[in-house]
C-alpha cells in the first residue's frame, strides 16, 4: 500500500512511528512543514523535518519531543559567554552537527530535498520524508508588544514568548512563490490514501496546505485525519492559541470544519468527542492518546481501516 502523511513535529513523528507499526511493509512518503525553519549562527534549522527524522530513527530525546537523545550544550554556552544572540532558542552539541551538515550542503548548492534525505542516509527513518518544498518559506507572526506592532519568527513567539502574547496574525512568508518539492506531487498523486496526523491544524497542516498545488492534489485523494484537539484542548503545546489567531474554536468539530469536506473524508476523534459530524465526512470516536506505542499503533491501524471503507 501506498501511503502519503503530511507531517508537522512532534505529534506527527509520533504518530508516523504508530503508522509504520500498523502498516509493515507498505511505501510511506511523508510530507514534512518547514514552516517553522530558521536560521540561526549561519546554520539553516529544520526542526520538524529534524523531529520525525530523529524519532523514527531511534536518535530522538523522548522525554522532551525533540531534540537528540543524550544530548550537551557546551557549544550553546560558549556562544553565550560571547554574549551571541538568540540565547532562548536551545541547540545542543549533537543536534548542531545536523544543522552544519545541512547548511555546508545547502552552500553547496543541493535543494532541501536532497539534503534532507543525505541526513536520512544515516537515520534510517524507514520513510521516505520530503519537505513540503526546497523554496524557503517561513512562518512569521504579527503580535504587540511594549515594542509595538510587529512581525516576528515564529519560533521567536513560540519558543520565546510562549505564545503567551496574542497572535494577530500567522503568515507563512514565501508562501506564493514556493513550489512543492520533487517528489510531493508524485507521492500524493500515487497514494492510495492520504493521513492527516495529529499535528497541528494551523502551523503544520495548515502550513504545508499552503503549498500552490498540495491542497488540490490531497482533496483528489482519500483522506483522513486524526484529531490533535481531545475534549476541547491541545494533548501538548499550544496548538490553542494558533487556531485562536485565525477564528477558530479549539475543538475536535472547529478543527474538522476548517479543513472541510473537500480535504477530509474521514476523521477520528477521541471517545470524549463522540458527536462531531460534518456532512460529506464519516467520523469515528476512539482512543486518541499517543500514551504508549501499541495506543499509537491501533490510532494509525484505525485511520487505515477508515481510509480503506472511503475507497
Ligand atoms: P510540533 O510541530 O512539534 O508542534 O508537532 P505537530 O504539529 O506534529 O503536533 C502538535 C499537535 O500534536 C498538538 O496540537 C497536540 O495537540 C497533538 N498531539 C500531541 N500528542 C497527542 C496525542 O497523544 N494524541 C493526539 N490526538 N494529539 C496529540
Ligand atoms: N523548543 C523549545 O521550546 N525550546 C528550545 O530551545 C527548542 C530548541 C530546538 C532546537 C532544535 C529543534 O529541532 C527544535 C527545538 N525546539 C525547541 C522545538 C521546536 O522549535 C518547536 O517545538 C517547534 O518548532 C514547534 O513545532
Ligand atoms: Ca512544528
Ligand atoms: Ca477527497
Amino acid at each position: 500500500m501506498r501511503i502519503v502523511s503530511l507531517a508537522g513535529g512532534i505529534g506527527g513523528a509520533r504518530f508516523l512511528r504508530g503508522l509504520k507499526a500498523a502498516a509493515p511493509g507498505s511505501d510511506i512518503t511523508v510530507i514534512g512543514n518547514t514552516g517553522d525553519d530558521i536560521t540561526l549562527f549561519g546554520l539553516r534549522v529544520c526542526p520538524d523535518l529534524d523531529t520525525v527524522m530523529y524519532t523514527l530513527g531511534g536518535g530522538i530525546d523522548e522525554e522532551q519531543g525533540w531534540g537528540r537523545v543524550g544530548e550537551s550544550h557546551v557549544v550553546k554556552e560558549e556562544l553565550a559567554a560571547y554574549g551571541m544572540e538568540p540565547q532562548w532558542f536551545g541547540l545542543g552539541d549533537r543536534d548542531f552537527a545536523t544543522h552544519i551538515v545541512r547548511s555546508q550542503m545547502l552552500a553547496a548548492g543541493y535543494p532541501l530535498s536532497q539534503v534532507t534525505q543525505a541526513l536520512c542516509d544515516r537515520w534510517q527513518p524507514g520513510v521516505r520524508l520530503l519537505p513540503m518544498s526546497d523554496d524557503r518559506t517561513e512562518t512569521h507572526v504579527v503580535i504587540s508588544d511594549e515594542n509595538g506592532r510587529r512581525a516576528v519568527h515564529f519560533q521567536e513567539w513560540w519558543v520565546r514568548l510562549r505564545a503567551s502574547v496574542p497572535a494577530e496574525q500567522i503568515s507563512l512568508v514565501g508562501a506564493d512563490e514556493a513550489v512543492p518539492a520533487p517528489g510531493v506531487l508524485e507521492a500524493i498523486g500515487a497514494a492510495d490514501v492520504v493521513i492527516l496526523p495529529p499535528s497541528n491544524p494551523v502551523v503544520s497542516i495548515g502550513t504545508i496546505l499552503q503549498i500552490p498545488g498540495i491542497r488540490a492534489a490531497v482533496e483528489d485523494k482519500t483522506v483522513v485525519g486524526v484529531s490533535p484537539i481531545i475534549g476541547g484542548a491541545p494533548v501538548r503545546g499550544m496548538a490553542d492559541a494558533c487556531l485562536t489567531a485565525i477564528g477558530v474554536e479549539t475543538s475536535a468539530q472547529a478543527v474538522l470544519e476548517l479543513y472541510g469536506s473537500r480535504l477530509v473524508d474521514g476523521w477520528l476523534v477521541a471517545e470524549e468527542d463522540k458527536g462531531v459530524a460534518l456532512d460529506g465526512v464519516t467520523v469515528e470516536a476512539r482512543p486518541l492518546l499517543m500514551n504508549s506505542p501499541e495506543a499509537t499503533r491501533d490510532i494509525a491501524a484505525a485511520a487505515l481501516a477508515l481510509a480503506h471503507t472511503l475507497r
